[in-house]
């Protein structure tokens, strides 16, 4: 059970408490859909705090005991965590507001109060069956939809009108959601990494760049591609096969046991070799799950280490200014 894995953590690090208030986490550890809801773990005691909009629903699909929050998440969190005798909790630094930090620092009392932002994030990146399983899924969703709607993509048809189509598309094939505003970014805008679609019309000769991705069950997919409406020039094609060159040299280096950044710097190498270094402008991937951008990230930066269970996308572009754009983006999944 996912519980138990953070429980173990807490016994190796001598962790009393932890006090989980990002929606996503409590859902990944407990099962709780609902959008309120606080968790509270210690060792040997796990209490899920709701209001009554959510106190059926929360026994039905955890295992752990559900505790009416009483006209007060704080008040409840301090009696039970009094109750067991925390001395020190950790919370999630990088999910609460000041205020909220502020709140919690006036009503705990005589507990300290310690950052952890990285030990539930550590173990999410490991994805266990069921998950890879609803990844899988919300990615089939999108390349199903992409190759639904890529014929439609054809002069005097806006970027937005594209987006809406795969997103009414995705939804239609079982999508809850999509995974992030739909990037549709042609001709010249196709050099804009994030150019979230306009009202442009798509014209003879444009590149056009689609980041898409559908959610599924609480998981995300992320696919980019970038299509030619008429035929390419010699230079978009050049171009076109060293991004994919680059791609699957990116894929290639990724195997449990080599580091994260790794397959980023051969991708700069690769592009260093046409002088098209410079152009790539950010990092080659990130992991995908819960949330769409997630550990471990593709990074020069990255201290992570791939394991088998993550899944990560591999994602080189190059962007002329004012020219053209290419970006292909594919999700990987690490085995033993
Ligand atoms: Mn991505």
């Amino acid at each position: 059970m996912r519980i138990e894995k953070l429980i173990n953590e807490l016994l190796k690090k001598e962790q009393e408490a932890f006090l989980v208030t990002n929606m996503k986490n409590i859902r990944y550890l407990t099962g709780f859909t609902g959008d309120a809801g606080k968790l509270l773990i210690m060792p040997d005691k796990q209490y899920l705090i709701v209001d009554g909009r959510f106190t059926e629903q929360a026994e039905k699909q955890c295992s752990i005991e559900v505790v009416d929050y009483d006209k007060s998440f704080i008040k409840t969190i301090n009696k039970l965590a009094q109750s067991h005798n925390v001395k020190k909790c950790a919370f999630e630094g990088n999910n609460i507001t000041f205020n909220e930090f502020d709140t919690l620092k006036k009503n705990l009392e005589n507990i300290e109060l310690v950052s952890d932002d990285t030990t539930i994030e550590t173990i999410r990146m490991k994805k266990d069956k069921e998950e890879i399983e609803k990844v899988k899924h919300a990615l089939k969703i999108a390349l199903e939809t992409f190759e639904e709607i890529k014929t439609n993509i054809v002069p005097g048809v806006t970027e937005k009108e594209v987006a809406t189509e795969i997103e009414y598309t995705m939804k239609r094939k079982g999508a809850e959601g999509i995974s992030f505003e739909t990037i549709v970014a042609s001709g010249k805008r196709s050099s804009l990494p994030h150019g979230t679609a306009t009202d442009k019309k798509i014209e003879f000769g444009d590149a056009v760049v689609i980041d898409m991705g559908a959610i599924y069950d609480g998981y995300c997919s992320d696919i980019t591609r970038t299509i030619f409406v008429g035929d390419m020039t010699r230079e978009q094609e050049k171009v076109y096969e060293i991004v994919e060159k680059a791609q699957q040299k990116g894929i290639n280096a990724i195997k449990a046991g080599v580091s994260c950044s790794e397959p980023h710097n051969l991708v700069v190498d690769e592009f260093a070799k046409d002088n098209l270094a410079e152009y790539f402008v950010h990092s080659l991937g990130h992991g995908v799950g819960m949330d769409v951008h997630e550990r471990p990230f593709l990074s020069p930066k990255s201290s992570d280490v791939f394991e088998p269970g993550m899944i990560v996308t591999v994602e080189p572009g190059i962007y002329l200014p004012d020219n053209f754009g290419i970006r292909i983006e594919d999700m990987v999944m690490i085995e033993e």
